[in-house]
């Protein structure tokens, strides 16, 4: 039986519509869908003017997505971005097998059959690389899709959590050359969680997206999906769970993706590091499209708890956009609109902020949050396009 968590998402809200129906208000006014997509009859897009340079690593990031392209909630396969530190790895499907080991009573060697066969799950959640808008050739590591696959916790209480484990070690099949300090080694790709956050129920072990079997660049044939989460969390190509005592901290916990901010303390300056892990409220705009002399801006808002997004053109006044309900779920990205009327010839900014349930906002560029990073992980200041209307 498929159990979705954004089913039962979208059954609280449709239980919160029927409440505000039965008390009579007319709150919402006459029911326009305020849909994004699909998008509307004679509708286009206004080209960008400031399109990313080239990406400097293709080999690390081979695909991004097309933000002129957005034109659904999910992002179909053969769009979505690919983000490959050691290359993409080819795993055989019938020799597969997942170990957990270390810290637990029983340890375990599944073949992909045994782990398909178990309680089946979907969630729909965004993945965004932490290093997205980070720097120029950077700024569409992103996409969201309907994961298929099992909880992990269950299995990781089958095969029994001896006392003493505190962190979870995820491995991928992929593994690269590193210099550390004087010593070069080969190295896995893997990240570790707390036993408490590899515990949370939305954590899963999944073999498919968006209906199909995970593509080879996305992990085939089986991944992590830690909903929330900055994507490096989401271990592809996953070959071994391991519960240890001590903390993990390879590459990828300790070295890249944790980020430097200056902070004062006590009146001086000083670097303060932690590693990358849950995802940060942020919102981007995604395209201007033009219909007849009529425009709007379309984006998407992720990474928290997202409550409104404004826009704002040139250095104009915030206005606030309309999120399209139409699709939803706890931990994917909202599409947004705004109407952009009588814009004149030449040349704009568009920028959009996110605002969450708490009333934060998405940092600004000069908020010292953005300002006094050092490293270029977790970008998730408001982001400024550029474009030309004649
Ligand atoms: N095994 C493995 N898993 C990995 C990576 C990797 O290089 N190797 N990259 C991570 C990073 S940094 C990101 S942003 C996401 C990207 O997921 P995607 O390629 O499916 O979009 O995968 C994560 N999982
Ligand atoms: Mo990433």
């Amino acid at each position: 039986m498929m159990e979705s968590l954004d089913i039962r998402r979208r059954e609280l809200l449709i239980q919160g519509g029927a409440a505000v129906a039965a008390a009579g208000l007319t709150l919402l006014g006459p029911t326009i869908p305020a849909s994004a997509f699909p998008s509307r009859p004679g509708e286009e897009v206004v080209p960008w003017a400031d399109p990313p340079p080239p990406v400097a690593a293709p080999q690390v990031v081979p695909r991004q997505l097309d933000w002129e392209r957005l034109d659904s909630w999910i992002t179909p396969n053969d769009r979505f971005f690919v983000v490959a530190h050691y290359g993409i790895p080819e795993v055989d499907a019938a020799s597969y097998r997942l170990a957990v080991s270390g810290l637990v009573e029983r340890p375990l060697s599944l073949t992909l059959d045994a782990i398909r066969a178990r309680a089946r799950r979907e969630v729909a959640c965004t993945v965004e690389c932490s290093g997205n808008h980070g720097t120029p050739w950077l700024t569409s590591a992103i996409g969201t899709a309907r994961w298929t696959g099992t909880p992990l916790a269950p299995l990781l209480q089958e095969a029994g959590l001896r006392p003493g484990g505190t962190e979870v070690v995820f491995y991928g099949a992929d593994s690269g050359e590193e210099q550390i300090r004087t010593i070069k080694v080969q190295a896995p790709f893997a990240r570790s969680m707390s036993v408490a956050d590899a515990m949370a129920p939305e954590v899963m072990l999944c073999w498919e997206m968006n209906g199909a079997p995970l593509p080879r660049e996305n992990g085939f044939p089986l991944r992590l999906v830690v909903p929330g989460w900055y994507g490096v969390a989401s271990v592809k190509w996953l070959k071994r769970i391991e519960v240890r005592d001590t903390r993990y901290s390879g590459r990828f916990m300790g070295r890249d993706y944790v980020t430097v901010r200056e902070e004062d303390v006590g009146g001086r300056k000083l670097a303060i590091e932690n590693s990358v892990g849950r995802a940060l409220l942020k919102s981007a705009p995604a395209k201007v499209t033009r219909q007849g002399g009529r425009y709007r801006i379309l984006g998407a808002a992720w990474g928290g708890q997202v409550a409104r997004v404004e826009a704002r053109i040139d250095h104009g006044p915030w206005l606030p956009a309309t999120i399209d309900r139409a699709e939803e779920a706890e931990f994917a990205w909202k599409i947004w609109s705004v109407d952009w009327p009588n814009p004149s010839p030449g040349e704009h900014t568009v920028t959009s902020r996110a605002v969450d349930a708490m009333e934060r906002i998405q940092p600004a560029p000069e908020d010292p949050l953005i300002a006094n990073k050092r490293t270029y992980w977790e970008s998730n200041g408001q982001v400024t396009r550029r474009i030309r209307l004649s």
